[in-house]
């Protein structure tokens, strides 16, 4: 595919925002920059405030899907109260439920309105940092609208400063905005993995839809109309909307960059595209017939060919339906029913606000370093080349290189220029330390994981593991422990780059990464 010609403009801001029914804008009068007074053209999840509108800054500046910075110091929480789906995806099985196993679908306990609006409340009182409520699953949303509605609002009364959040496929959606639009849930995510049912038939077997089951092309003819219809009204409504899609190769993967041109006409803020999660033992029917997802550049390809960077979400870290905490941790165990019960929740309004405006502090002064780590990159660094690598990152959030290698279940991934520290992604790893050991058998995976970095940033890392990246050609670093990682980043680059001018070593492109496929390790998760 010819990425370069496929690169994308920015994405329609609400201030552009274009009535029901009206033909969709010319692609070269979309974009946030030109809506936002910036002249940027970012509107992403990688923008901030010079990037967007002030009202739109102030919907996402805490959500920590919408923004990519936020997803570092902001948490958000799941409710499983939506059972039921009205469609069968070929890469969903939600009969399987391990603890265990992170993606979407999957839940231990599912929970009445009541429940869940009580649990929310618990982890709001444990994790002031926990903004933003989302209910995607583990069906559809909006294929439970009675659930779905009496918990937003519920919590829409009880706790109005947590956002509201719902994820669907779409089927249902046009008939439910009135309702989106009642409770203030200001953000709605639609899985959209196809503009074609000719692609669609391969990925939906069959949607429920007037009383019947209905199959094959028709089936995602459907489902594509009322996609498309539903996204245009959130749109005319003000709902800022994120578009999830699967990417399965074979499929959608070309497919995708023609679904991110349709949504973006239709107002899309922000593009998903995940990795398409496959295994025999999750008993999917892609899964069982050999679909295989993506590898770390495959992804990445389509990403870069989609949005060039700025307007496409990176960091999902797909998701639990009953998912807890920061994005890429899940504390859903600490608050199962029978250990709300036994809480003392106090929602104290004052308290949040007080621990996010710490957290504020904090999320400027990571800004600031990395504008410092910016100005001071030297000619050394241009001296090289227009050299771009990847840095495997190991962190506990907070925006800093603060994790162990041992203790790393995931890896953030960020693309490092002389210009720039931006984050592209992550891969999920089994536990190096286990009981206060290294595991040796884990370390091949764990290479292959980041095999496409250069180096992994770490706050302290034993000699074993150490020796093994090196002969891997993967430059173990814990010199900047504690560090924001944008400037750890610059600051590593910018003497690899001094090291690279010198002679002392040679610049070498990497290979490929896998993306794993399984769930945490039981010692990862617990
Ligand atoms: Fe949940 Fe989704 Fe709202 Fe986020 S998740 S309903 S927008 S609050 Fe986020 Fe999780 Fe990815 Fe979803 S990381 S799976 S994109
Ligand atoms: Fe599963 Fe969601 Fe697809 Fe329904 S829409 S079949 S819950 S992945």
């Amino acid at each position: 595919m010819d990425a370069s010609s496929l690169a994308s403009k920015a994405y329609i801001g609400i201030g552009q925002i274009r009535p029901l029914g009206a033909a969709p804008e010319p692609e070269s009068h979309s974009g946030c920059g030109t809506s936002g007074g910036s002249g940027k053209s970012s509107c992403g999840s990688s923008g901030g405030p010079d990037d967007m509108p002030p009202e739109i800054w102030e919907k996402v500046k805490n959500h920590p899907c919408y923004s990519e910075e936020a997803h570092h110091h902001y948490a958000r929480m799941h409710v499983a109260v939506a059972p039921a789906c009205n469609i069968q995806c070929n890469y969903c099985n939600r009969k399987y439920d391990c603890s265990n196993e992170s993606r979407p679908g999957v839940v231990s306990q599912k929970l009445t309105p009541e429940q869940a609006v009580k649990k929310v409340l618990a982890v709001a009182s444990e994790i002031p940092q926990m903004t933003v409520l989302g209910i995607a699953g583990p069906g559809d949303s909006l294929a439970n609208p009675k659930k779905t509605f009496d918990t937003m609002r519920m919590l829409h009364e009880q706790a109005p400063d947590i956002k509201l959040c719902l994820s669907t496929n779409g089927l249902a959606l046009p008939d439910q905005v009135d309702e989106i639009v009642k409770y203030n849930i200001d953000h709605v995510t639609i899985t959209i993995n196809m503009v074609d049912p000719a692609v669609g038939e391969k990925i939906y077997p069959w949607i429920f839809w007037d009383h019947k089951r209905v199959t094959g092309y028709e089936a995602a003819k459907i489902l594509h109309e009322r996609q498309m219809l539903g996204l245009e009204m959130l749109t005319a409504r003000g709902v800022l909307t994120k578009i999830n899609s699967v990417l399965i190769p074979g499929i959608n993967d070309e497919h995708l960059i023609e679904v991110n041109r349709e949504v973006k006409k239709r107002g899309a803020f922000l593009h998903n595209i995940m990795p398409l999660i496959s295994e025999a033992e999750h008993g999917t029917y892609f899964g069982l017939n050999g679909q295989r997802g993506p590898t770390a550049q495959e992804l990445k390809v389509v990403q870069d060919a989609c949005a060039g960077g700025a307007n496409l979400m990176r960091h999902c870290r797909q998701c639990r339906a009953d998912a807890v905490g920061l994005l890429g941790e899940d504390r859903s165990d600490e608050f199962t029913l029978d250990k709300i019960e036994e809480m003392e929740v106090v929602y104290d309004l004052d308290k949040r606000r007080q621990y996010q405006d710490k957290v504020e502090v904090e999320r400027q002064a990571q800004q600031a370093a990395k504008q410092e780590a910016l100005s001071a990159q030297t000619d050394a660094d241009g001296a090289v080349g227009d050299i771009k690598v990847l840095v495997a990152v190991a962190t506990e959030g907070g925006g800093r290189v603060n994790q162990h290698f041992g203790h790393a279940t995931e890896f953030q991934i960020f693309e490092v220029s002389a210009k720039e520290a931006l984050f592209v992604g992550h891969r999920r790893v089994d536990l190096y330390c286990q009981g206060g050991f290294g595991e040796d058998e884990q370390l091949p995976s764990i290479v292959n994981a980041i095999n496409d970095c250069h180096a992994v940033l770490v706050s302290k890392i034993g000699a074993c593991p150490r020796d093994e990246l090196k002969a891997a050609g993967i430059e173990p670093v814990d010199a900047y422990a504690h560090e924001f990682i944008e400037k750890a980043a610059l600051s590593w680059f910018a003497d690899y780059c001094s090291r690279v001018a010198s002679g002392e070593i040679t610049h070498q492109a990497r290979g490929d990464a896998v993306i794993r496929q399984g769930a945490f390790t039981a010692e990862a998760a617990a």
